[in-house]
């Protein structure tokens, strides 16, 4: 185990979790949750869209199944209204607080779902996430992989199906698609995990993929 007590207040650093419906990421983010508490390394878990009250509300918005059909340009806009509040209000105090900032999704899935997924192209999102975020984007990136079919049953089991899980398979296979090729696009800040595997040997892959993380940020601040 890496001994980063003495630098970890100072390490500010924001990872996000991305993936398709039922990949595990809310699993394995209780598990890098762990991970960072054994190494004492200061931390929030958060998640999009959401992680204020205002965005929580917009998430509520989002996910609700209903009759009406939704205009993809008034969802795409309703994620990055719930991400500038929750970039102002809770991800930027914590980094500049020195913390690890743990996000279930941030702007990859709006580029794999609405990009992808909705067929809306890349060039709107690009223009909104400069608007929005201008240079800041996650330090990297946990990509879980598994085919869309897996993802789909095990997502299946929970019971109720929101608003985007009841979209059909072909939605789902752009997505992973979207996701796949911007990691493949930004090797250096895209981390693949096989998510197919048993959840031992995923969690054994997020381990190694976590200390590759630290190490590179210790060496960089060095
Ligand atoms: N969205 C979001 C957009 O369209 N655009 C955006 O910009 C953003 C930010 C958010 C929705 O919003 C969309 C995408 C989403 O549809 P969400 O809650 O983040 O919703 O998305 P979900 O994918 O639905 O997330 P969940 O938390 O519900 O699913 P997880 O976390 O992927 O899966 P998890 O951990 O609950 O696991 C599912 C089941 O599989 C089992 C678990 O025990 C659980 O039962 N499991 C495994 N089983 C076998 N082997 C393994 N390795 C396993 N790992 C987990």
């Amino acid at each position: 185990m890496t001994d980063v007590k003495n630098v970890a207040p100072e390490m500010g650093l924001f990872l996000t979790v991305e993936g398709v419906e039922g990949v595990g990421k809310t699993t394995n983010i209780t598990f890098i949750s762990e991970w960072l508490k054994e190494r004492e390394i200061p931390f929030i878990h958060t998640r999009e869209p959401g992680g204020t009250p205002l965005a929580e509300e917009l998430r509520e918005l989002l996910l609700a199944p209903r009759d009406e059909s939704v205009a993809p340009t008034a969802e795409l806009l309703m994620m990055f209204a719930a991400r500038a509040q929750h970039i102002e209000q809770v991800i930027k105090p914590a980094l500049d607080a020195g913390k690890w900032v743990l996000c279930d999704r941030f702007t990859d899935a709006t580029y794999a779902y609405q990009g992808g997924g909705r067929e809306m192209g890349f060039d709107k999102i690009q223009q909104l996430e400069q608007f929005v975020q201008g240079e800041f984007r996650p330090d990297a990136v946990v990509l879980l992989d598994l085919p869309v079919a897996v993802g789909l049953a095990r997502a299946a089991k929970r019971g109720a199906l929101d608003r985007f899980e009841q979209e059909a398979e072909g939605f789902f296979q752009r997505v992973r698609a979207a996701y796949l090729d911007r990691a493949k696009e930004n090797p250096g800040r895209y981390w693949l995990v096989d998510a197919e595997k048993s959840l031992g040997e995923v969690q054994t892959q997020i381990s190694s993929v976590l200390e590759s993380i630290m190490l590179a940020k210790v060496s960089a601040k060095r």
